[in-house]
């Protein structure tokens, strides 16, 4: 584009030159044949720039469609990000959340609920009958039943992620991972749910807030806590603001802000104008800061806890 405009200047320079000499020859003596034979000559090098500018014109218009083909064409597709697929980028064993080709019927299990007593693990799981099976993490710490759908520890997992991540889920089995909405909304939606979170301050103190219903809807709903039953446990009630709302992320506004609640505090959540948590957040172990993955109530006002783990149990 420079060289483009910087031609059509020495263009413009030369042709206004051109107009001079010609006007100049007008009133100078025409017997002066030298004079007549230099414009002459002139002009015919103006011919053939001008030729040249225009080919020049040409060849860039011609290059910049070139480039132009190769960006929209070596454009990258972005891949699924699934928890299974997030397998391969996994130093250690991953989460594999499909089920193998073969397996034996005998060990699918409905929920955690139905799981042998005491045996906490990964389990082939089938909400709904006659679907296909996948994987769901058991947790029986606080009695058995319970199964996990967030487990952040140590900020080795990236939680600042899209609206495809966080419907499909990510991260690690044996590392911190999200399970995914659409997982938690098939369990939700087909059996009545309670919910849990085991949340642990930079300073080593555990809370663990619980409430006796929880059901999300599907994603045309944007996931939306549909119902959230009383608030029991300890660490206070940083949730029910949040029932009623649909989930965030910073590329899907679905809060009750005039901004981007996902944005503003660096998380995922069921942002209402904006929270009252936010476990999605900035992994920022015992720093007051919004953007941190936070529980208002316990230990205190936007503290980055050390550790949340959110688990849910068919009632
Ligand atoms: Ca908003």
């Amino acid at each position: 584009m420079v060289t483009g405009s910087l031609v059509s200047c020495v263009a413009i320079v030369l042709a206004v030159l051109a107009c001079l000499l010609i006007d100049r020859s007008k009133q100078e003596d025409p017997a002066n044949a030298n004079f007549g034979f230099g414009l002459e000559l002139i002009l015919t090098k103006l011919e053939e720039m001008n030729l040249r500018i225009m080919n020049l014109e040409q060849q860039n218009r011609e290059l910049t469609e070139m480039l132009n083909k190769t960006v929209s064409c070596s454009k990258p597709t972005v891949p699924q990000p699934t928890i299974a697929s997030v397998k391969s980028n996994q130093t250690s064993s991953g989460v594999e959340i499909v089920a193998p080709q073969a397996f034996d019927e005998a060990d699918v299990y409905r929920s955690c609920s139905e799981i042998p007593l005491g045996k906490a693990g990964k389990y082939l799981l089938r909400p709904v009958e006659d679907s296909e099976p996948f994987y769901g993490l058991c947790d029986n710490t606080y009695g058995n039943g319970w199964m996990v759908v967030q487990n952040r520890f140590n900020g080795s997992e990236n939680f600042y992620r899209n609206w495809t991540d966080y419907k499909n889920g990510f991260g690690s089995w044996e590392g911190e991972f999200w399970y995914g909405l659409d997982r938690i909304h098939l369990f939700t939606s087909n059996r009545k749910h309670e919910i849990m979170f085991e949340l642990m301050s930079s300073g080593g103190t555990v809370a663990a807030p619980r409430y006796n219903h929880f059901d999300i809807g599907n994603e045309t709903e944007d996931y939306k806590i549909k119902d959230l039953g009383s608030f029991s446990g300890s660490g206070g009630d940083s949730f029910s603001y949040h029932k009623g709302m649909k989930f965030s992320t910073h590329d899907r506004d679905n809060d009750q802000y005039n901004m981007n609640c996902a944005k503003n505090y660096y998380g995922a959540w069921w942002y209402k104008s904006c929270y009252h948590s936010n476990l999605n957040g900035k992994y920022i172990s015992g720093q007051v800061d919004h953007k941190s993955m936070c529980w208002n109530s316990f230990p205190k006002s936007n503290e980055g806890l050390q550790r949340s783990k959110i688990m849910i149990r068919e009632v």
